[in-house]
């Protein structure tokens, strides 16, 4: 396994992507555009070609824009194959369409996200109501190749596109109160038939949170699409959280609102079972669920008779880059 973030106690954010770096990877890309098309090439490989099979899909043109611009395979799993798109599809977590992994795929396609909006507030300078075309004005797309891995104990590898949340928190300038980052999902009974039941033990909306430190790491990412194309409903479109070091539920779909606040929010799962599922939720094979070992994981796709099992890494195999977050803290305590 390879990552090319170097680990967070030894180097400064700016080595990742200094802007010079980054700006003039732009200029050659826009260079190689023109001369691309001066030649009549294609100016980078379009999505795709880069995941046969993968359906297109329709997108915005801001979003159409940030392709053409994309820094693909920006953070990369060397040796572990992508899981197929059509189980990062159609085996999924999101309540708010059902309780069964095929919901999502059934009936997101109920939800509308166009248009779209996130509204920013909290302690923060730049409060407001935002389109993605304005969040994401000065972004530049990358693509992360993550392992998501669930609580569940089963696993997929996911190559997300989307932009760093810290460029995005930089951007709106967090006044010095705020101390973590609350996100909400959008909340919408008439096209989310999940939140319709009253069997559901969910209190709508869903929400997560990041400690301010943990919401500035570079792995952390706000993903808007996935294999070269825009996030497919059922993988929570138009804007979802990812961040690799924890549990799959701290990676919220479909967020609405984004709020800057001094105290801990009171976050979905966590409320509903606080002995199972913790605020950290850092990925960590020796502390166990109350009710399952959390030592291995199933990777997808895998069969009754290849199960396709391994071993779970502490913080999910990105260790190197985020321990030092939790340096003071008892990890069994603080799960
Ligand atoms: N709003 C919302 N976000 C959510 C969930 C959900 O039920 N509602 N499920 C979470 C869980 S438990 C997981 S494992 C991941 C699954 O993401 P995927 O379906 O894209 O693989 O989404 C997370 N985000
Ligand atoms: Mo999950």
């Amino acid at each position: 396994m390879l990552i090319r973030i170097p680990p967070s106690g030894t180097c400064r954010e700016s080595e990742v992507t200094t802007e010079t770096v980054y700006r003039s990877r732009r200029r050659f890309i826009q260079r190689a555009a023109i001369a691309g098309a001066a030649l009549g090439l294609p100016s980078l490989a379009p999505a795709s070609e880069q995941y046969p099979g993968v359906p297109d899909a329709p997108a915005s043109p801001w979003f159409v824009g940030k392709l053409s611009d994309t820094r693909w395979r920006a953070v990369v799993q060397e040796d572990e194959a992508i899981t197929p798109y059509g189980d990062a599809t159609q085996y999924n977590n999101f309540y708010e369409f059902g309780p069964n992994k095929g919901d999502p795929a059934r009936y997101a396609g109920e939800l509308k996200v166009e248009p779209w909006t996130v509204l920013i507030d909290g302690a923060v300078e730049k409060p407001g109501r935002y389109s993605l075309e304005d969040l994401f004005a000065e972004g530049q797309l990358e693509e992360r190749i993550y392992r998501l891995r669930c609580v569940e104990a089963w696993s997929m590898v996911i190559p997300w596109l989307g932009f760093p949340l810290g460029d995005l928190i930089r951007r709106v300038r967090p006044l010095s109160a705020a101390k973590f980052v609350r996100f909400e999902t959008a909340y919408r009974p008439d096209e989310m038939r999940g939140t319709r039941s009253s069997f559901a033990l969910i209190d709508w909306p869903y929400v997560e949170g990041l400690r301010m430190d943990e919401a500035m790491h570079p792995l952390s990412l706000l993903a808007v699409g996935m294999y070269g194309r825009v996030l497919p409903n059922q993988n929570g479109a138009p804007l979802r959280l990812v961040v690799p070091w924890k549990y799959g539920f701290k990676s919220i779909k479909s967020i609405v609102r984004i709020s800057f606040v001094s105290e801990q929010p009171t976050t979905t799962w966590q409320s509903m079972a606080p002995e199972e599922y913790g605020f950290y939720a850092n990925v960590n094979p020796q502390v166990s669920h109350p009710r399952w070992s959390q030592a291995r994981e199933r990777r997808l796709p895998g069969s009754l008779f290849r199960p396709n099992v391994r071993e779970t890494q502490l913080f999910n195999g990105y260790a190197d880059q985020v321990a030092g977050l939790y340096a003071s803290m008892d990890l069994s305590k603080d799960y």
